[in-house]
C-alpha cells in the first residue's frame, strides 16, 4: 500500500455536522484512490464500545478504545476518520499521542448549541432540555473547546462542500 496512514480527529457537539462532513471527506478520499476507514458512533457505539454509556469517565473509556483503534488503522496505512463528540481535551491529547504528533489531525467542527439545539436532527436536544436524557452535551454536560485543533471549521459559516475542501486541503497536503 503506497500510503501513509493519518488520523483525522473531527470533534464537536451533536449535530455540529462531523459525520456529515467526515461522510463527503471519505467519498472524496475514496475518489482520490486513496485507503480510508471511517470510525463513528453508529460503527463503535454498538460493539466494541456497547457497554459504555456518557458519564465522563464512560466518554473517556470510548475515546481511549477509539484512539487505540484508530491508531492501529494508522499503522495499517489507512487514512482513518473518527468523528465523535469527544468533549474532554485530555483524552484528544492521547488520541494525539498514539497516532504520533505528525500522523494526527484535530478537526474542530464548530457550531454553537443554540445553532446545533435548533437543527437538532435527532430530536435528542429537546430531549436533553426537558431533561429526558441526561448529561448531554451543551446542555448538561461540559464541552471543551479544542486548544490545539489543526483546523476549525464553521458549520454555521461553512456549506458542507467548502467544510469538505478545506479537510481535504489539510490531508492532501500533509
Ligand atoms: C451527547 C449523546 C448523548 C449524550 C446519546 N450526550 O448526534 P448523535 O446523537 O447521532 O451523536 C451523538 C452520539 C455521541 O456519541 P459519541 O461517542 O460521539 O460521544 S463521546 O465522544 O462524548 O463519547 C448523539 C448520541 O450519541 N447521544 N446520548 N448524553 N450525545
Amino acid at each position: 500500500l503506497d500510503q501513509e496512514g493519518l488520523v483525522v480527529w473531527f470533534t464537536g457537539l451533536s449535530g455540529a455536522g462531523k459525520s456529515t462532513v467526515a461522510v463527503e471527506v471519505e467519498k472524496e478520499l475514496i475518489k482520490l484512490g486513496k485507503a480510508v476507514y471511517r470510525l463513528d458512533g453508529d460503527n463503535v457505539r454498538h460493539g466494541l464500545n456497547s457497554d459504555l454509556g456518557f458519564t465522563a469517565e464512560d466518554r473517556n473509556e470510548n475515546i481511549r478504545r477509539i484512539a487505540e483503534v484508530a491508531a492501529l488503522f494508522k499503522d495499517a496505512g489507512l487514512i482513518t476518520l473518527a468523528s465523535f463528540i469527544s468533549p474532554y481535551q485530555e483524552i484528544r491529547n492521547f488520541a494525539r499521542e498514539r497516532a504520533g504528533e505528525d500522523n494526527f489531525i484535530e478537526v474542530y467542527v464548530k457550531a454553537d448549541v443554540d445553532t446545533c439545539a435548533e437543527r437538532d436532527p435527532k430530536g435528542l436536544y429537546e430531549k436533553a432540555k426537558s431533561g429526558e436524557i441526561k448529561n448531554f452535551t451543551g446542555i448538561s454536560a461540559p464541552y471543551e473547546v479544542p486548544e490545539n485543533a489543526e483546523l476549525i471549521i464553521d458549520t454555521t459559516k461553512l456549506s458542507v462542500a467548502d467544510s469538505v475542501k478545506k479537510v481535504l486541503g489539510v490531508i492532501i497536503s500533509d
